[in-house]
């Protein structure tokens, strides 16, 4: 069993930096409050002129679910708000997945260390303003195997358990691992599969934005509750949306796979940030084309498993505790 721990992955503790260099007194830190996260929910004229022509741009790709937020899954007030006021629909199925999707207002977070989080990081400080100018959907849970399986005709995961006590072929023959998240993917066959289907990674800022939904702590819940992470997985990964959702009604935000991000990886990057940033990117390159990943996963510990912890991967090697999240423009 677990034979992929000795074939070259790199588990959670040698992907992720050292946390015990993370004691950094005195480092610069933009101190968050929650009072500082924007709640403009006006629309600007140019804005409402282009809803109209992005909802029938939704029809194009995905099916409608649900048009209005449901305020029993988008618990935040004012993020079921900032939904609502941008026209479009809330809740689509991803027509060549069949992936669930679900609509992130724009809006002003802080990005970065928590407030008072002692287990942040140097290269989660300083914590900085982001805007983020326009709505965006992502997948409320983490990609499938099902879905990778469908759009890619292969399935590279390493975790194929199940509780039916099958072997792995009948568990393929059965598809009884669909609703695991892939695992094992490189960034660049995740970039391969986005453009199969049409869809993308979110950039590392908006995946902390919905990640966090209107939370400025290191979790948006208790981990055990939200999360799938070294204490309670068992050692492996479990099926998604298991777990309690956040406040904009994503599972597994925190926890089970670690998720890829668009972004090039650079440890200072948040320095140059620090004075506020609109719909960042991340840095032009990085070291080694270095990728960011989010999230913490099922065999790391609770400090990783942070809204405001981030690490990096090489684009060419799958990692067994990594998967992925999608995202579309309207
Ligand atoms: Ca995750």
């Amino acid at each position: 069993m677990f034979l992929f721990l000795s074939v070259g992955m790199l588990c959670g503790c040698s992907q992720e930096p050292d946390k015990n260099a993370a004691a950094t007194p005195g480092a610069v830190q933009a101190v968050a409050t929650d009072a500082s996260i924007g709640a403009n929910t006006t629309m600007s004229a140019a804005a409402m002129q282009t809803t109209a022509a992005n909802a029938a741009a939704v029809a194009q790709w995905a099916d409608l679910l649900e048009q209005n937020p449901d305020a029993k899954v988008v618990t935040d007030a004012d993020l079921l708000k900032r939904i609502a006021a941008t026209g479009l629909p809330w809740r689509v199925k991803h027509k060549s997945t069949g992936m669930e999707m679900l609509l992130v207002p724009p809006g002003v977070f802080v990005m970065g260390m928590s407030p008072g989080d002692e287990a942040a990081e140097p290269v989660e400080k300083p914590a900085h303003e982001v805007t983020l100018s326009n709505a965006f959907y992502l997948g409320r849970t983490e990609v499938t195997q099902a879905q990778w399986k469908g759009a890619m005709q292969n399935n590279p995961s390493v975790h194929k358990w199940t509780d039916e006590g099958l072997t792995e072929q009948e568990s393929d023959a059965k598809n009884a691992t669909d609703s695991l998240p892939v695992d094992n993917v490189t960034w660049n066959e995740c970039q391969t599969f986005c453009a199969k289907t049409g869809l993308s990674f979110p950039t590392a800022a908006q995946w902390e934005y919905a990640c966090r939904a209107g939370v400025r702590k290191p979790t948006y819940g208790a981990i055990d509750d939200v999360a799938w992470y070294g204490k309670n997985s068992q050692n492996k990964s479990h099926p998604v949306a298991k777990k309690g959702a956040n406040a904009l009604g994503f599972y597994d935000m925190l926890g089970n796979q670690y998720e890829w991000c668009a972004d090039y990886f650079a440890a200072n990057y948040f320095e140059q940030c620090k004075m506020g940033v609109v719909d960042p990117v991340g840095p032009a390159q990085s070291k080694s084309g270095d990728r960011v990943s989010r999230g913490g996963s099922w065999d790391s510990d609770e400090a990783h498993n942070r809204a405001s912890f981030r690490t990096m991967g090489s684009p060419v090697i799958q990692y067994p505790n990594n998967g992925f999240r999608a995202a579309r423009n309207p």
